[in-house]
């Protein structure tokens, strides 16, 4: 939920600011995209001028976003990037709660002048902001920035088109309204979405009616030749190579969804997705029930997220990483044991 109070400094930073930037983290998700573009149409609807920048590409699962193909990109643009941080009165900080998110963009944003604001969803977030809306039970930073915008513009500010970015940022974050974060509030502002028009049918069509024949293959790959389940220890793990993800001509977005295939094996109650990504191999951790994969992608992958979902790199071989995962799966069963007797 939104405090009015904090409303009402952000409207006071808004009332003086002519140049407003919008950031929000790097590989950018739905909540991240549909954040910016949902809070850009605001504002812009108020006269301010308005630029989103994101330090690399959304997911062309995005594509269908209104606006996306305005946002400027730090990876490509640098130079316009660079100016619009340093233009800004006010600047945004969405779906993020450390200037670290940024990767590439962070020294840009760090020597930017004017005032942060921050909306946000993410454990422990960092000082920079002067204001922020921030509650780390919240579903999504789209639930929060409806009541933003409705709070500062009221609910008409919101038309059809802005709801279906917001929702589409619930929608994922909450593993299509499933998850534990979800709360009441989540579902009364899907409802006051859709008194302004919301069409949720054409919402999720975008992200979940159809897929490349390539990326069907790469997933059903994965689940045959790449996932190693571990009954034993209540943990499945699955990863990608170089090769395979050339194999099956990977583009952005092919492996969304692959960990929620590992944790849905019968049994399971931690899985891990590891993917050799250019310098790097990424990950991606889910759990269910109490164990924090937050606190273990913090301890042993350098990163970070919510309780049942978070992310993480390391800059070893993918077959490194995977041999340090086998070797911590009896740590992470101690972990659910744990966890599971302090719920009990
Ligand atoms: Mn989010």
């Amino acid at each position: 939920m939104v405090d009015v109070s904090d409303l009402v400094e952000f409207q006071r930073h808004l009332d003086g600011a002519h140049h407003i930037a919008i950031t929000s983290h790097r590989s950018p998700d739905a909540d991240a995209v549909g954040t910016s573009l949902a809070l850009a149409r605001y504002l812009r609807s108020t006269g301010k001028e308005v630029t989103c920048l994101l330090p690399d590409a959304p997911d062309e699962a995005l594509d269908w976003m209104t606006g996306v193909n305005d946002i400027v990109l730090f990876d490509r643009d640098p130079g316009q990037a660079q100016e619009a941080l340093h233009r800004a009165d006010v600047l945004f900080a969405l779906d993020y709660n450390g200037m670290g998110r940024l990767g590439p963009m962070k020294d840009a944003a760090e020597s930017a002048t004017g005032t942060w604001l921050m909306v946000d969803h993410h454990m422990g977030p960092e000082d920079f902001p002067t204001a922020r809306v921030h509650d780390a039970r919240c579903s999504s930073t789209a639930e929060l920035l409806w009541g933003v915008i409705a709070g500062l513009g009221g609910k008409e500010a919101v038309d059809a088109t802005t709801a279906g970015l917001l929702y589409a940022g619930m929608m994922t974050d909450t593993g299509s309204f499933r998850f534990n974060s979800v709360s009441a509030e989540t579902h009364r502002v899907v409802a006051a979405m859709m008194d302004q028009g919301l069409n949720h049918t054409a919402v999720h069509e975008a992200i979940f009616g159809e897929q490349p024949m390539d990326r069907m293959k790469l997933h059903a790959f994965a689940v045959v030749e790449r996932m190693e389940v571990y009954p034993e220890f209540q943990t499945a793990f699955v990863h990608l190579t170089a090769e395979d993800m050339e194999r099956f001509h990977y583009r952005p977005g092919y492996t969304e969804g692959l960990v929620n295939k590992a944790l849905g094996v019968s049994g399971v109650k931690v899985a891990v997705f590891a993917k050799q990504s250019s310098d790097r191999v990424k990950m991606s951790f889910r759990s269910v029930g109490q164990f924090s994969v937050r606190d273990f992608a913090e301890k042993h992958f350098d990163g970070g997220g919510h309780h049942n979902a978070a992310g993480g790199a390391s800059k070893e071989s993918i077959g490194v990483v995977m041999a340090r995962l086998r070797g911590l799966l009896p740590e992470i069963a101690a972990g659910i044991t744990a966890a599971e007797e302090a719920d009990a």
